[in-house]
């Protein structure tokens, strides 16, 4: 059957109050539904959705780490926060071809490089096409998070083999200035437009725990939701509270309104891959498993994100097992030993969460 909430997608006007699919008021209502039934309804979608149910693994490498201008009040990369990461240069081909190649061995179906950039220059942009077209070189499915990019840049991506481009809207837009004011709301969307227009899909999700409201999850949902068509991956982070940044002594959620965020994303986005991202660690693992009760299917894979920990590859594989859970990886890891995040840019185990 049909869940109520689907509907036919209606274009959005361009000053994203008017003919919005999902107004805030809805999405809100969702959010607040009695826990089983939201469940229960997210579950239904994404059973029909996809059938398959397997998890996507994507593995992150930081290829151009620190100091970055902006200021956004959760990221440790922010050269504005003491954090203790240290600005370092965009890495070589090789290494990050080791780092995709181990990912890939380890079972990971998709390769993500985030650099510390609020705007890569043009010749940046050289530098990541390379990357970029040796990664899909190992047959990996490839994404890039590199800041706000101009219509050109993108196509240049795109015709280097991206198949993904990251760049979340993070929570609602009323909240955005107070999260984060080097940039606007709008100059988020205006990449997302130009990433559309050079024909690469688009990963973008947000962040909870920033000390938002549920009308703030609600507006973040709804904008996410309402962009046409909506994200083909949508990751959900639950906030990594890094000491040093504006946010690092913020309250921890509650698990449950985590969940709730998921189940609401799956039920707006039937089609989208929803990403347990960030935070895993923290969430611990009967918490992920509802998650994926409540329409997960990707997790970040490697024993690092960007900077910051992620539960240990054995630890995800022992997990999946458990569940009894498909993965869409290469393979499925099991059995080689190798272990994602081995090449990656000098750890901060220890002194980051
Ligand atoms: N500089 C680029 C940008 O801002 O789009 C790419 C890298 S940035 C680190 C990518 C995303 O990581 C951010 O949009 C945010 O959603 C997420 N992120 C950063 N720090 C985080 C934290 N402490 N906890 C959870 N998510 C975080
Ligand atoms: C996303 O939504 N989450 C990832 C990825 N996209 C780039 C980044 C999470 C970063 C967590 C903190 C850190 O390690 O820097
Ligand atoms: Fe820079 Fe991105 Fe971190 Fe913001 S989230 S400070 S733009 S690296």
């Amino acid at each position: 059957m049909q869940p109520e909430h689907i509907v036919l997608r209606k274009p959005i006007h361009p000053d994203r109050t008017q003919n919005r699919e999902w107004s805030i008021e809805q999405v809100q209502a969702l959010l607040e539904k009695p826990f089983l039934d939201l469940i229960h309804e997210a579950q239904t979608v994404h059973r029909q959705y996809w059938p398959d149910g397997d998890i996507e693994l994507a593995t992150l490498l930081s290829i151009k780490t620190g100091g970055c201008p902006e200021n956004c009040g959760y990221c440790p990369q922010s050269a504005q926060f003491e954090t203790g990461v240290k600005a370092e240069k965009l890495m070589a081909v090789d290494e990050v071809l080791r780092a995709a190649q181990a990912a890939k061995d380890a079972g990971a179906s998709r390769f993500c490089m985030g650099a510390a950039w609020r705007s890569p220059k043009d010749r940046d942009i050289a530098q990541v096409s390379t990357l970029v077209a040796a990664v899909k070189g190992l047959g990996l499915e490839t994404c890039a998070t590199l800041g706000m990019l101009e219509p050109h840049q993108a196509v240049e991506l795109q015709q280097a083999g991206l198949d993904y481009y990251n760049h979340n809207l993070d929570t609602s837009p009323d909240y955005y200035p107070a999260i984060v004011d080097t940039r606007t709301y709008q100059d988020r969307l205006d990449t997302l437009t130009h990433v559309r227009a050079a024909g690469i899909q688009v990963c973008c999700g947000g962040i909870i725990g920033m000390g938002e409201t549920v009308a703030h999850r609600a507006g973040l949902l709804a904008e996410l939701a309402n962009l046409s068509p909506y994200p083909e991956s949508v990751p959900i982070n639950s906030l990594v509270r890094v000491p040093g940044t504006p946010l690092g002594d913020s309250d921890p959620i509650d698990p449950i309104d985590f969940v709730r965020v998921i189940a609401v994303a799956r039920i707006l986005m039937p089609k989208a891959r929803v990403r347990l991202s960030a935070g895993r660690k923290e969430l611990g693992e009967a918490v992920e498993a509802l998650c994926f009760v409540a329409g997960a299917n990707s997790i970040f894979y490697g024993d690092k994100l960007l900077v910051t920990g992620n539960p240990d590859t054995d630890a995800d594989r022992a997990l999946i097992q458990k569940l009894g859970l498909q993965t869409s990886g290469a393979n499925n890891g099991a059995g080689t030993g190798v272990k994602t995040g081995v090449i990656a840019t000098p750890t901060l185990e220890g002194q980051l969460p």
